[in-house]
């Protein structure tokens, strides 16, 4: 995602970098850092790393774990996009999770991981992203590194200010970027109608305390902005949830001017207790809409998709209280919510300073009901004035996003002066910036949008990567820098490539995610319908042109190994169970020419290869997965004729 032209972007990284950017030599200036970064960043072999960082994946769909401080690549989550590497969307079992109203949808743009909370801290448990294109809701399983459910959210188009969790996780919330008419209107109108045909939608999604399931609870229908992102407040500000709005201008049209006109744009603070209590109370109007709802049951191994049919919704301009806008400039992007749950830092992308504002002048604001305007003749903008903690002056230019470190100081990226920014919170001094290489977007604290921040690293998720690795054709992997905040200047310590875009990361202290982790799936709790729990129980099975093979898999044998009797016009579902009951022994399974990827296979798991045979003849089958000194060994053969 780019804000400002490139030709803006130039002089100012120029100037940063010591060098020019255009050239194929790394920049010397970004390269010095401290004789001991790497002793700080070195992670001894056989040793774990201190701290799990997930990192969104942006146009890859997905969610890639390291480990910080080394930056090693642990493992990508499939979530939104089909995975060849494991058969996610391409086994039978899990292609349900990429369904949505439109059908099969194996992509998606995902920005925002967001770790479950209790009591405003990260609790290890869950993982929540946004699908951004199809708006969706993905939850990662933390025990088993497991997409197992995915919501998609109706009545809305880019679900970009999502998902951010309140403080128990009582909602994950989302918030369109691209307003447009709702599911139950016609649709079918003038694009230049959009001040009054098109509409924004606030999804509330419930979170089950204990299982984790969402549901959509309700939507806020709210005026046709674009909202940009959000933070949960905390503590006292607990009831509340913080959206930046840009495009106030309400223009569809060269946004990239028109959207930019009013000097000061919103932030939008939605009283989500109130909105909670008026549902309960009856007050929603149920519209029609159609959203899928996809979950991944753990122990049938199997996902389902059920189509919902409608939504609880409120108009915000008919019930006074549940929204007041306070004005922040200029098109502002991120805002963060202090651990303290007592101010919210914007960040306004064309704003010269950083406004903070304080959430008891906001409440004493609305008491006192002196308004600078209405929206729609009925929602209260706050005066600037009296909402303000106060500005952080000359910051960088280009403020996106701020994190908290638990010590009193807020870290504010500069996406347009490529540089990341301590202040201090109650003063607004700027304590110390330090280069970033280059432009960067989010960054991430170690549990630094929580009440309770570990603090000790940062990382600035860079958009520009230009000369700091070795070249790779036109296209080079964005680059993610960790910073060492434990003192009061930042030093930087290590670069390292990311998978896809990173927008935005989330880092948590290892030791809450290690005591949860499920090492194998156990066999005798195995529900899946085909699963084949010894290899005695192997069968093939025909009815009409179906075929479905009960296949085992141990180290070195998949049984059965020669199955003959299998036609052309046939459809063959291969059921494939890991016998196996030991950590990190899966198998894979893989068919010639079958149209579709292969299997991998997690010990105690089932899962199902679709395949339709095409040509007449003998075809193999093979483990994918090194898995023993026999693995060569773990293959087989069909027999395939005529009809
Ligand atoms: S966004 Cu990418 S830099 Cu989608 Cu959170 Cu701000
Ligand atoms: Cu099983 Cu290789």
């Amino acid at each position: 995602m780019k804000f400002l032209s490139y030709k803006l972007l130039v002089p100012a990284l120029a100037i940063l970098a010591g060098s020019t950017i255009s050239g194929c030599k790394p920049g010397k200036a970004g390269s010095s850092v401290d004789a001991d970064a790497a002793q700080k960043v070195y992670v001894a072999p056989g040793k774990y790393d201190e701290v799990y960082a997930f990192l969104s994946g942006g146009f890859s769909g997905q969610v890639a774990a390291y480990g910080i401080p080394s930056g090693r690549l642990l493992k990508v989550i499939p979530v939104f996009s089909q995975n060849a590497e494991n058969g996610y969307g391409y086994s039978e079992e899990t292609k349900p999770m990429l369904n949505t109203s439109h059908g099969f949808v194996p992509w998606d743009d995902s920005h925002h991981p967001e770790l479950s909370k209790t009591n405003g801290e990260d609790d290890g448990r869950w993982l929540f992203i946004n699908g951004n294109n199809t708006p969706r809701i993905a939850r990662i399983n933390l025990a088993t590194f497991k997409t197992v459910e995915i919501l998609e959210l109706p009545n809305i188009g880019g679900n970009h200010a999502s998902p951010f969790c309140t403080e128990n996780t009582e909602y994950v919330v989302g918030n369109t970027r691209f307003s447009e008419p709702l599911d139950n209107s016609n649709g079918d109108v003038p694009i230049n109608s959009y001040k009054k045909n098109f509409k924004g939608a606030v999804s509330f999604v419930k979170v089950d305390k204990d299982k984790g399931a969402m549901n959509l609870a309700f939507q806020l229908i709210v005026p046709p902005f674009n909202y940009d992102l959000a933070h949960a407040g905390k503590g006292p500000s607990h009831d509340w949830i913080f959206f930046t709005c840009y495009n106030t201008e309400q223009a569809n049209t060269l946004l990239e001017v028109n959207a930019s006109q009013r000097d000061k744009d919103f932030i939008m603070a939605v009283n989500w207790k109130k909105a909670e209590e008026l549902i309960a109370a009856g007050k929603g109007t149920k519209i029609t809409a159609k959203y899928a709802h996809n979950v991944y049951n753990e122990n049938t191994h199997t996902a389902t998709s059920v189509m919902e049919t409608g939504t609880q919704t409120l108009d915000v301009t008919k019930f006074p209280g549940l929204v007041y806008y306070l004005p922040c400039p200029k098109s502002p992007h991120g805002v963060d919510v202090t651990p303290d749950g007592e101010y919210m830092a914007a960040s306004g992308k064309l704003a010269a300073v950083i406004p903070v504002f304080s959430f008891k002048k906001m409440l004493a604001a609305i008491d006192k009901k002196q308004y600078d305007g209405m929206i729609d003749g009925v929602l209260p903008v706050l005066k600037y004035e009296d909402v303000l903690h106060g500005e952080v002056k000359k910051p960088g230019l280009g403020p996106l996003h701020t994190e908290f470190d638990g010590k009193g100081y807020a870290y504010t990226t500069m996406f347009v002066s490529s540089e990341v920014v301590k202040w201090k919170i109650d003063n607004l001094e700027i304590i110390d910036r330090i280069p970033s290489y280059y432009s960067p977007g989010h960054l991430s604290v170690v549990g630094g949008d929580s009440k309770k921040p570990f603090g000790k690293y940062l990382l600035s998720l860079n958009k520009i990567t230009k000369d700091r690795y070795l070249p790779t054709g036109p296209e080079l992997a964005q680059a993610c820098q960790l910073i060492d905040i434990t003192g009061n200047k930042m030093k930087l310590l290590l670069d390292f490539p990311t998978i896809g875009e990173p927008h935005y990361a989330q880092m948590i202290p290892a030791e809450k995610i290690l005591k949860n982790q499920v090492k194998f799936f156990k066999l005798e709790e195995n529900k899946n319908a085909y699963a084949t729990k010894s290899e005695k129980d192997t069968k093939v099975v025909r009815n009409g042109n179906r075929v479905d093979v009960y296949m085992t898999a141990i180290r070195s044998h998949l049984a059965p190994d020669n199955i003959e009797g299998i036609k052309i016009g046939d459809e063959v579902y291969v059921h494939v169970t890991n016998l196996e009951q030991d950590w990190d022994v899966p198998h894979g399974f893989a068919i010639k020419g079958a149209n579709n990827a292969e299997l991998l296979i997690m010990p105690g798991e089932t899962c199902t290869l679709k395949w339709t045979p095409g040509l007449v003849g003998i075809v193999p089958y093979y483990c994918t997965d090194f898995c023993s000194a026999l693995h060569q060994e773990m293959q087989g053969y069909f027999r395939v004729s005529p009809a």
